[in-house]
């Protein structure tokens, strides 16, 4: 039998199917169904009419489903043959079901939702070398969430600055330092030195305070900069990498994987808002996070569940952190990271919220502690300890000056 339209409501996907989730508002004029043929045709085998050059097999063998339609919430799951995929590769993946169908008139808003990968697909990638167990062991650090900081002004330090800034902040309790997602190898400020002065003030501050510290540089850049950068990481004894993952596309981020570098592999998301804010379209951040993974992040930014300064609501940033936890195949788990807008008197919020499985990273919320970074950083670190120990915020502050000023100072 030939199958004619793509819609089988009665189709149940399997193991071998590719399933993903929209939101689709028609365009003038068309019914939802008409939409649903024409996103389910550009994503795969087809386009806007019949073609003479198809042959007999093709939509049997590769042809994708629409096998849930919702009229009431608009939902659609499309049920995608998963050799309409080549394995490892995550650009032509999206470049199917995130591709051309966003800009079509047949559709007035389509947004991916959520994206169910087959074992197959999943397991071409690498996925995550240290996921949260590997990071926690590297750290030594059991079950408290880690607490971190950006390194501010964003732009505009130089290296020793930088350098001085991020040893204050390790001494005061951080256990990570990060560079910002905008800073990579400016005039003012080489990669080369940062490197090295920076990682020098971590060995310094580990001595000093008999506690792991890390140091995570941006080395993001054209890809194969990007991987020299982060074997100058390596070779002067960094242990992580942060990459623009969305800037740098899935694509640099992969070569980087690829190269084994053993370095624990840090995702900023910066520029994601662009595509993943709109709740009526584009793509969510869900399903980015999940093909992240399968790419090999090692931390991700979720988002802070309403606390911080970004936008993103409790409930979504919620099945994220799930999405990084669950088990997903062979693939190990990433670790979570909430920043944006953070200060120490949100730490217990952010925990009663996402549980301890998380780092937290605060950027103006340390340095901008009206005794300076130092202080700031202890004021995280005993928001934390307070949180982990179960004593309110305002009863810990009555003996710990640092948090206390914090706590008057973002009141
Ligand atoms: C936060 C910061 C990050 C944001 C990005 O600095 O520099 O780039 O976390 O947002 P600050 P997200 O602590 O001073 O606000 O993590 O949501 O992607
Ligand atoms: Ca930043």
């Amino acid at each position: 039998m030939t199958r004619s339209g793509y819609i089988d409501l009665n189709y149940v996907a399997t193991d071998n199917d590719l399933a993903a989730y929209f939101y689709v508002e028609p365009g003038k004029g068309l019914s939802i169904e008409q939409a649903c043929e024409q996103i389910a045709a550009e994503s795969s085998i087809g386009t806007w009419t019949d073609i003479t050059t198809t042959k007999p097999g093709i939509m049997e063998s590769l042809g994708p489903t629409v096998y849930e339609i919702s009229k009431a919430s608009g939902i659609v799951k499309i049920a995608y043959p998963k050799d309409l995929f080549e394995t490892g590769n995550m650009p032509q993946i999206y470049s199917s079901i995130a591709g051309n169908i966003f800009g079509m008139k047949s559709v007035e808003n389509l947004r991916l939702l959520d994206i169910r990968f087959p074992k197959a697909i999943a397991k071409s990638f690498k996925g995550p070398k240290y996921g949260i167990d590997g990071i926690r062991k590297l750290l030594g650090v059991k079950t408290r969430p880690l607490v971190g900081t950006i390194i501010k002004p964003k732009l505009g330090l130089g290296p020793e600055d930088h350098s001085r800034v991020a040893y204050d902040a390790w001494i005061g309790g951080c256990d990570i330092v990060k560079d910002d997602e905008n800073l990579t190898n400016q005039r003012f400020n080489s990669f080369g030195e940062r490197i090295i002065k920076t990682l020098r003030m971590r060995d310094r501050a580990e001595k000093e305070t008999g506690e792991k510290k890390i140091y995570m540089p941006n080395v993001t850049a054209e890809s194969c900069e990007m991987i020299n950068r982060a074997g100058f990481v390596k070779e002067n004894g960094g242990e992580y990498a942060m990459v623009d993952v969305v800037t740098a596309g899935f694509s640099g981020l992969q070569s980087l994987v690829d190269e084994d570098l053993e370095l624990v592999i840090h995702a900023h998301r910066a520029m994601h808002a662009a595509f993943t804010r709109n709740k009526k379209h584009g793509v969510s951040m869900l399903a980015l996070a999940k093909s992240l993974r399968l790419v090999g992040v090692d931390q991700l930014h979720i988002g802070t569940a309403s606390v911080g300064k970004m936008e993103g609501p409790a409930e979504e940033i919620i099945a994220i952190k799930d999405a990084m936890l669950e088990p997903c195949y062979n693939l190990k788990t990433v670790f979570p990271v909430c920043s944006g807008g953070l200060h120490p008197g949100m730490i217990p919020e952010l925990v009663k919220i996402l549980g301890k499985d998380i780092i937290i990273q605060m950027g103006g919320g340390i340095h901008g502690h009206p005794e300076g970074t130092i202080s700031g950083a202890k004021a995280a670190r005993e928001s934390l300890d307070a949180t982990m120990k179960g004593i309110s915020l305002e009863e810990y502050a009555e003996d710990h000056c640092e948090l206390k000023e914090a706590l008057e100072h973002w009141a």
